[in-house]
């Protein structure tokens, strides 16, 4: 699905040479879908029409993204994708290369200079283990090419550190069904809701079309705070007044059925790992949509909050094991997080990093690439 992503990264930035951007497996959209006007006016007729009894579907053809989003829109259409990682990694960048940046451009390389080294990266949320394969890496580069001075380690553990995020970064999703199903989960307040504005529009952008299922029955206003980004990206938003999760998402995947639309996103309740019956209650969530689709969900991605630091392994592991996941998503690196985390992660787990969100706006979501993120992180 998000192969033609590929050419936001790709095409578009002229003054770097940077990722190729091979995902490490390898997945290739084998269908290329061709729009016809028919399917068009039934998208169109979607967003005006109700599509069941119980459920409520709204669409609003006003756009309402306010107008600092729209300034702030505009100021950065001038910068190349980079530029624009750059940007929003700003505060993560000063939170994590300070240090990193003040030690490696002090001295001599030495025993004392590892140890700072060392606990610069995890306190830059690197993890142990990351931070250990990075250091015996850098060392053995040292040794290699006789280097004395900190400052020539640079580009070295800048190297290193994009190929270890090389191992998550693959944007390619293969799109292999239509309704195309995402189910969106994670902790509370992770950033799911706002994700699945930004990821719609990313879709829309490409001709795609999309539902949205407010599968977030729980929290009181969520099918509200839903409706305003379906409002926003003009997408039909459905929702049922109480009720169960899978129902509504089932519901959803129906009506998109029906009227042809490729990509239906679910959104979920925020939840714990610590929060058994809830976790499980994802499995029931997944089990009713396969009776609709049994290869449905399609793609199932773990929203994580940058700064929950370490604790994002842990939701990994716990998500992952009650829903197999697919993709993950890395919000709120524009806030003073330090982005080492995702650095911890593609040293454990071979999940990729779709996107990270850098920003509350609905162009703040961006393709994940392991060389921009670096260059974003360290100066
Ligand atoms: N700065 C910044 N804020 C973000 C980002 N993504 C989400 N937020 C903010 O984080 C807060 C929580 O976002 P939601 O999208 O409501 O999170 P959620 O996971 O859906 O929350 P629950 O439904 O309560 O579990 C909101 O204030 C968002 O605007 C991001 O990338 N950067
Ligand atoms: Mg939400």
């Amino acid at each position: 699905m998000f192969d033609f992503l590929k050419k936001l990264i790709k095409g578009k930035d002229s003054g770097k040479p940077e990722i190729e951007n091979k995902p490490l497996q390898k997945k290739v959209v084998k269908k290329t879908k061709v729009k016809d006007t028919s399917k068009k006016k039934d998208t169109q007729k979607l967003k005006k029409t109700n599509t069941s009894k119980d459920s409520k579907t709204k669409s609003t053809r006003k756009p309402s993204v306010n107008l600092d989003s729209n300034t702030k829109q505009n100021s950065e259409k001038t910068l190349s994708f980079s530029e624009k990682i750059k940007l929003g990694l700003k505060k993560t960048r000063e939170a994590i290369s300070t240090n990193i940046s003040s030690l490696i451009e002090s001295g001599s390389i030495d025993d004392e200079f590892y140890e700072d080294l060392e606990v610069s990266l995890i306190t830059a949320d690197v993890g142990y283990q990351a931070t250990q394969m990075i250091l015996e890496k850098l060392k053995k580069e040292v040794k290699i090419n006789g280097l004395k001075e900190s400052q020539e380690l640079k580009p070295l553990l800048k190297k290193i550190l994009v190929e270890l995020l090389k191992k998550i970064e693959s944007p390619l999703i293969e799109i292999n069904s239509t309704p195309f199903v995402i189910l969106v989960v994670g902790v509370n307040g992770a950033g799911k809701t706002t994700t699945i504005g930004k990821l719609t529009k990313l879709l829309l952008d490409e001709n795609k079309s999309v539902l949205i299922a407010a599968g977030d029955t729980f929290r009181a206003a969520a099918k509200e705070q839903l409706q305003v980004w379906g409002d926003r990206n003009n997408v039909t938003v459905i929702s049922q007044a109480t009720g169960d999760p899978s129902a509504v998402i089932f519901d959803s995947m129906q009506s998109a059925k029906a009227k042809g639309i490729d990509i239906v996103i679910a959104d979920t309740a925020g939840r714990l790992p610590t929060q058994k019956h809830l976790i499980d209650e994802l499995e029931k969530i997944k089990r009713v949509i396969q009776k609709f689709d049994s290869n449905a969900p399609h793609e199932t991605v773990l929203v994580l909050d940058a700064n929950t630091g370490q604790n994002a392994l842990n939701q990994i592991k716990t998500f992952n094991e009650a829903v197999p996941l697919s993709g993950l998503i890395m919000t709120k690196l524009d806030g003073t997080a330090k982005g080492g985390i995702v650095a911890a992660i593609a040293q454990e787990y071979s999940i990729p990093m779709r996107f990270i969100g850098v920003g509350e706006q609905i162009d703040d979501l961006k393709i994940f690439s392991a060389e921009h993120y670096v260059e974003g992180l360290i100066e």
